[in-house]
């Protein structure tokens, strides 16, 4: 028998247990605290950039010192061992390549790069903390940005379709750490049991996603590498004498 295909989406949830602050659901998380019409949109970064930049900085800096907890882990091994497997992750954090996770599809971008507002100018960048605020373009002189998706833009259209093919063909859909409440991303698990397959969920709470779950798990750090030891023993992945 073929192994299950399975697409994972993880959320800020994911990294909770590694102590990046999610967005919505406890108190104190960022959106409670930061408005963010005010801070993740194009709009505000052309209102006031230096603003918009001290606020990423601050988050690159609580970021910096974090670490993969044993859910990030888990993904990075179902990654290598399994042969039809696709990660999208929401997250900006890069905690998913620390652990060791080689294919992922990243839908919002990634806080440690930064991009020309102007030209085509990108770069690595994992100074902390970044100082002058704003930083500016070594090659036109422009400002950089966070090579981030803020509300408003559009996802890179290559990410999200292939993300979206990885849903639509998955027996399973494994839903890590998110609210749901943003889109495009919410939509894909949706592919995955319109096309008959089954969506797990790993939240502490219940989200929109919930009612279309067949199975609510709690804690991700806990709760993910304890499904994914049941599953290779019921599959029979890493056990001696498999085909
Ligand atoms: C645990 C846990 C533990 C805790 N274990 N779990 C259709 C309908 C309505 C609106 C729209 C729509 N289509 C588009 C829109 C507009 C908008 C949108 O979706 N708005 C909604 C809020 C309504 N979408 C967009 O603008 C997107 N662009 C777009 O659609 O382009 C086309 C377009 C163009 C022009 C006009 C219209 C359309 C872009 C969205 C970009 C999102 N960007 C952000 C910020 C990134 C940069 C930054 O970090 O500053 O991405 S927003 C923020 O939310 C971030 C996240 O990736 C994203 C999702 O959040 P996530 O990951 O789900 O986190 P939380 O905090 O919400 O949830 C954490 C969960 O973890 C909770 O459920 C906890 O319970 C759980 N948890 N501990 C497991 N230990
Ligand atoms: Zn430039």
């Amino acid at each position: 028998m073929a192994l299950p295909k399975i697409a994972v989406l993880t959320g800020a949830g994911i990294s909770a247990g590694s102590g990046v602050p999610t967005f919505r659901d406890a108190e104190g998380s960022l959106w409670r605290t930061h408005n963010p019409q005010e801070l993740a949109t194009p709009a505000a970064f052309a209102r006031n950039p230096k603003l918009v930049w001290e606020f990423y900085d601050w988050r690159r800096q609580r970021m910096a010192p974090s670490k993969p907890n044993p859910a990030h882990f888990t993904l990075a091994e179902m990654d290598a061992l399994l042969p039809d497997f696709t990660l999208v992750t929401q997250n900006i954090d890069g905690l998913h390549p620390l652990a060791g996770s080689k294919r992922v599809l990243y839908l919002h971008g990634d806080i440690w790069r930064i991009r020309c507002t102007f030209c085509d100018h990108r770069q690595v960048n994992r100074q902390v903390p970044l100082a002058p605020l704003p930083p500016q373009c070594p090659e036109c002189g422009e400002l950089l940005r966070p090579d981030i998706v803020w509300f408003g833009e559009s996802l890179d259209w290559g990410v999200l379709t292939a993300a979206a093919k990885a849903f639509e063909e998955a027996d399973i859909a494994l839903v890590v750490g998110t609210s749901a409440v943003v889109y495009p991303a919410a939509q894909l698990p949706v592919y995955t049991r319109r096309n008959g397959g089954e969506i797990i969920e790993f939240n502490t709470e219940r989200t929109a996603l919930s009612s279309l779950a067949t199975t609510h798990l709690g804690p991700s750090e806990q709760m993910l590498p304890a499904w994914w030891a049941a599953f290779k023993a019921e599959q029979g992945i890493g056990t001696s004498g498999e085909g």
